[in-house]
């Protein structure tokens, strides 16, 4: 699994840099600073929920119903099979003002810690 660096399953995590956004056009860019291939999708966080809670499947993925947007092209934009290690994948998402989970649904990713909370603020 992955290149045999750093890249168990706790060491999966995602750092959103800023956490907060304005609402509007948002564009992430995703660096896998990681030694297996991830990816990153948005999905609306609901009322009193926070990031890390959804029920993971048998195949070890959350339900990616209701998502935004996802980067997972390596080195390209939108939908792909996963962005490689030191590579970048990116897209663009249009972000109302709300709470917003960022996660990975590679399989075990997300039990493993890849989900983050973005909070969309301001006018
Ligand atoms: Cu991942």
């Amino acid at each position: 699994m992955g290149r045999g660096m750093m890249g168990g399953p706790g060491m999966m995590r995602l750092w959103p840099r800023p956490a907060t956004v304005r609402p509007g056009q948002v564009s992430l860019r995703v660096f896998n600073a990681g030694s297996q291939a991830h990816e990153v999708l948005v999905l609306p966080l609901a009322a009193g929920q926070t990031a890390g809670n959804l029920p993971v499947g048998s195949d070890g993925k959350v339900d990616e119903t209701g998502s935004l947007g996802e980067a997972s092209n390596n080195c390209g934009a939108g939908e792909g099979d996963g962005i490689e290690p030191g590579a970048v994948g990116w897209t663009t998402v249009t972000l109302q003002p709300g709470r917003y989970e960022l996660l990975c649904n590679m399989p075990g990713h997300y039990a493993a810690g890849m989900y983050t909370e973005l909070d969309v603020t301001g006018a």
